[in-house]
């Protein structure tokens, strides 16, 4: 018999401590943000409820090629990935992987990897961490019922802002998942650190699977990067609106969610796709008084926009000099044939 079993951490009980400091943190994020010039939102405001589901769905578009791609990569080297990874020579004593996964949402792509471990070596334990506890208890369920083997350890936590709950078995390696391109969301110097303090919780030996998208080349178009954040049916339009609608609903701002519009640019000096909600009209929106400051009011030009995420596309050997500035080296990477998106295999030094 394979351990199976559900292992929720302490941290997983104080949803209610958390669910405070989260509207604490939307009014401080939404003050400071759209008081600067230019005016800001920053990216993990888009994952309430309504925004987590538009994500999931914006995850299965046509024009939305990066999950899919990713499946497709670890569909095709699993095998290779998890050898890779369990074979990996370091001081330390080689036993078990161990999988942990940052962000890791409802999980689905990581199946393939966790399947393939439980080939390899007979069990796995798995241990997602994520801010979403419902997307956590979603990620085990179907892992539970759909991969004898794994035993699931949830962890509730912010892994940009505290230092990652690892809890580490005796005589195993770790592997670290860092995927579906959610390094993209930071600038440089930002996932430098997000890496380093990764880095800070493994031990040399261990190693990290990142996956990056790629920037434009023969076979892929800027066109078809702009399309991935601009889809016909809208469905990306609503993911980034529905940040005002938020707003409205956390904090009693007044936007007036049709007077903006979805804008999408590639900015290729700085090797990014930025989304921004750009004013139709001149308007101003106010924003009531809180525990945080006084009522505030924003006025918006006619065209101004609110930048609302940056998401970095890659060159192999801008992967590879993150990875070094971490403290990581790169042992192996795979790519799909039209080079859209790329898995990076790197080992702790
Ligand atoms: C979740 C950060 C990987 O940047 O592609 C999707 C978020 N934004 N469509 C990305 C997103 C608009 C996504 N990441």
């Amino acid at each position: 018999m394979h351990p199976r079993g559900l292992f929720v951490s302490l941290s997983a009980i104080v949803s209610e401590a958390t669910s405070i400091s989260t509207s604490e943190a939307v009014d401080r994020e939404a003050r400071i943000g759209l008081s600067s010039a230019p005016k800001t939102l920053s990216p993990w405001l888009f994952y309430d409820e309504a925004g987590s589901r538009l994500f999931e769905e914006i995850t299965e578009l046509p024009e939305y090629y990066l999950t899919r791609t990713e499946r497709s990569i670890f569909a095709a080297h699993a095998e290779e990935i998890l050898r890779e990874a369990a074979s990996s020579h370091g001081p330390h004593p080689s036993g078990k992987l161990t999988l942990i996964e940052l962000g890791a949402g409802t999980a689905t792509k990581t199946g393939i990897l966790l399947a393939e471990a439980v080939r390899q070596q007979g069990s796995v334990v798995y241990q997602p961490v994520d801010v979403s506890e419902t997307a956590l208890a979603e990620a085990s369920e179907n892992i539970l019922t759909n991969i004898p083997g794994v035993t699931v350890r949830c962890q509730v936590a912010d892994y940009t802002r505290e230092a990652l709950p690892l809890d580490r078995l005796p005589n195993t390696r770790t592997l670290a998942l860092y995927i579906g391109s959610s390094i993209g969301n930071f600038t440089p110097e930002d996932a430098r650190e997000v890496l380093r303090n990764l880095r800070a919780q493994l031990l040399p030996g261990d190693t990290l699977l990142l996956g990056t998208d790629l920037v434009p080349s023969a076979h892929k178009t800027e066109a078809t990067l702009l399309a991935a954040y601009d889809d016909a049916a809208g469905v990306t339009a609503s993911f980034n609106l529905n940040v005002l609608t938020r707003l409205n609903r956390d904090l009693g701002a007044d936007f007036d969610v049709e007077s903006f519009g979805h804008k999408v640019l590639w900015n290729p000096g700085e090797s990014r796709i930025e989304m921004h909600l750009e004013s139709l009209i001149a308007q101003s929106v106010q924003l009531p008084a809180s525990d945080g400051g006084t009522a505030l009011v924003f006025d918006f030009a006619r065209g101004e926009t609110i930048h609302t995420e940056n998401s970095y596309k890659f060159t192999s050997d801008a992967v590879a000099s993150l990875l070094a500035a971490a403290s990581f080296k790169v042992t192996r990477s795979w790519h799909d044939p039209q080079c859209l998106f790329a898995v990076t295999l790197a080992t702790a030094l």
